[in-house]
């Protein structure tokens, strides 16, 4: 076994889970062919089992290929179910592949063709009733097609119109189905189109706030899909989780500005890394900690492994960093110094205030004296990430 592979420590009380097309993501990009063979969904759930993982999420496609007859659909699914029963590994999320296909060349939910957009709601519905055969906890749309390269055509209103037609309709379906599963719309801002609908997590919010069965739908935040929009990814996670709406999360890493890289999480941005596992600890979240990454294209199938553990130990290791942060006095002062604590407190105490508060706004010129030791604290961040305390 590699180095990293032997130093992984994670066990499924972590939660930890890996799509099917993430480690076995044979390393295609659009200059080259493949470099890796494809791994038997199989082969994978034990390897992911053997390192620790609690469970694995997939696309329709990735476990039964576009085309499949129906009969060698059930032997390819009573396998796979028969690999997840003898290794333990769950389904934390499932999801449809509305992507590859070329009629979905022009969108799915969003395509201007209605055929194609009732197909691509066929094609869910059938994606859910596998999902929920596996048992899968939360259900993904990544609209990864929903969107234009020529803005003129499409209105972007009625492109999201029918988009939350879509939802709304595949809610019904599994609310009639009775499937106990939750939806997660993971957004992007572009690639593969050059503009995708709903790019962000704050418009994923708004747009929930549209569906006939808002609370039956959350966000999928993914840390690379943020990071290309220039945004912090952790305050994204935060503002789901202030809505009461982070119902899955994808883990990986990416360069500001660059394309969609799906790097091995904690690759790039170490800071934000630990800023968003510490405010997933502290938040709450109990959802499946998910790597939606790929493996260098350069690597053999060892390094695959590495990848995926490369990925859980980073995590681990992040989370202990947040453990050693907070539990630090020198840092509990630097919060305090930087009066972290008083946001979580009120400003107003209720109605009759106003004018008192007209009144403090006299205190601008006294309230502008002060420091927020910032840099103090910042330092504290580098200094434990560095392992110096
Ligand atoms: C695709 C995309 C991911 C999505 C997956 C779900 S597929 O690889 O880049 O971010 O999570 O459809
Ligand atoms: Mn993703
Ligand atoms: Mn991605």
């Amino acid at each position: 076994m590699s180095t990293a592979a032997a130093g992984s420590t994670a066990a499924p009380a972590h939660r930890f889970t890996f799509g099917l097309w993430t480690v076995g993501n044979p390393g295609r990009d659009p200059f080259g062919e493949p470099t890796r063979a494809r791994i038997d969904p199989v082969d994978s759930v034990h390897r992911l089992a053997e390192l620790g993982a609690w469970g694995i999420s997939l696309h329709d496609d990735d476990l039964v290929p576009w085309g499949t007859p129906a009969a060698e659909r059930d032997r390819i699914v009573a396998r796979f179910r028969a690999a997840l029963d003898e290794t333990g590994l769950r389904v934390g999320m499932a999801t449809t592949n509305l992507f590859a296909h070329p009629a979905f060349k022009d969108g799915a939910f969003t395509s201007n063709d209605r055929a194609v957009r009732r197909a691509a709601i066929g094609k869910a519905m059938r994606s859910i009733d596998l999902g929920a055969e596996l048992g899968a906890e939360v259900y993904d749309f990544w609209g990864g097609r929903e969107g234009v390269e020529a803005g003129a055509a499409k209105d972007p209103r009625d492109a999201l119109e029918r988009y939350r037609e879509a939802i709304d309709v595949l809610c019904d379906y599994a609310i009639g189905q009775g499937y106990a599963l939750r939806f997660a719309i993971e957004p992007k801002p572009n690639e593969p189109r050059g503009d995708i609908f709903l790019p962000t997590v704050g418009h994923a919010l708004h747009f929930i706030t549209t569906l006939a069965h808002p609370e039956m739908v959350g966000v999928n935040p993914e840390v690379a899909h943020e990071t290309m929009a220039g945004l912090s990814v952790h305050h994204a996670v935060g503002q789901a989780l202030w809505a009461g709406k982070l119902f899955h999360i994808d883990l990986n890493a990416q360069r500001i500005g660059r394309y969609d890289q799906d790097f091995r999480f904690g690759a790039e941005d170490l800071k934000e890394a630990f800023l968003l596992v510490r405010l997933l600890e502290r938040g709450g979240y109990d959802g499946p900690l998910h790597f939606d990454a790929h493996p260098y294209r350069n690597e053999d199938r060892d390094g695959v492994w590495d990848f995926a553990a490369g990925c859980m130990r980073t995590y681990r290791a992040l989370a202990e960093r947040a453990r050693r942060f907070d539990a630090l006095p020198e840092v509990q002062e630097a919060l305090a110094a930087a009066s972290v604590p008083e946001l979580g407190h009120a400003s107003c105490t209720g109605a009759g205030e106003a004018d008192a508060l007209k009144a403090e706004a006299d205190e601008l010129d006294r309230l502008a004296e002060r420091g927020f030791r910032n840099e103090a604290l910042d330092q504290l961040v580098v200094d434990v990430l560095l392992g110096l305390r």
